[in-house]
């Protein structure tokens, strides 16, 4: 849930990443990191190393400037793909203003791609409490490895619900910060419903 304090002029936004393991969710966050290196004073900071699988969560806090007078600040997670990790990612998903729902292209994924997207959906409906739905970003990443899905199938089926794609090499930082862009205006249009 955003936490907005005007006596101290700070906005937070809780952003998730999530999606099937492997497919660059932490690879995300490390990129996010070299963006944006100061991260939010007093906060924990917690981040796999690279190319691990992460375990139990990945969490990023950051200030990314100033929206209306009022510093935004980002707690950005990712959460652990593995089949195994269901209720940790529950849990870590719980209260997101935002959702990025990162997309392994490679070729022989796409089936587990939407499994573990109708998990997301399923877990976002049980702990929706308020009447707007978490807003979701579709990151289809790893364009570069040869083979990779083509977007239109990705499209027709992942994305029945129209919702905002953004094509991505996280490894290489491509559209990583453009998906943190669409992250935080989707947030803040649902703050604004
Ligand atoms: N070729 C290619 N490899 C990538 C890309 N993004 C991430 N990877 C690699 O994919 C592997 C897994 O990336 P992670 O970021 O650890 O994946 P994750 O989604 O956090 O995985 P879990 O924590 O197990 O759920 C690593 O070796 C990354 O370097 C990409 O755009 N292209
Ligand atoms: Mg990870």
């Amino acid at each position: 849930m955003a936490r907005i304090d005007l006596q101290r002029r700070f906005v937070q936004l809780k952003l998730v990443y999530a999606g099937p393991s492997g497919s660059g969710k932490t690879t995300n966050l490390l990129r996010i990191r070299e963006l944006f290196p100061s991260p939010v004073e007093h906060s924990p900071l917690l981040l796999s190393a690279e190319g691990t699988r992460t375990v139990f969560f990945d969490a990023l806090p950051i200030e990314v400037g100033e929206i209306q007078g009022l510093k935004l600040q980002l707690f950005v997670y990712a959460v652990p793909g593995e089949e195994f990790f269901v209720a940790t990612r529950a849990l870590i998903m719980s209260n997101a203003d935002a959702l990025a729902y990162v997309v392994d292209s490679q070729g022989d994924h796409l089936e587990h791609n939407r499994d573990s997207l109708a998990e997301v959906e399923r877990v976002l409906t049980l702990n929706q409490r308020s009447a707007q739905p978490v807003p979701i970003v579709l990151q289809y990443n790893k364009r570069d490895l040869p083979g990779a899905t083509d977007i239109a199938l990705l499209e027709a089926t992942l994305n029945q619900k129209d919702r905002p794609v953004v094509e991505a090499v996280a490894v290489k930082g491509t559209g990583v910060l453009e998906t943190l862009q669409r992250l935080c205006v989707e947030a803040v249009k649902q703050l604004q419903k």
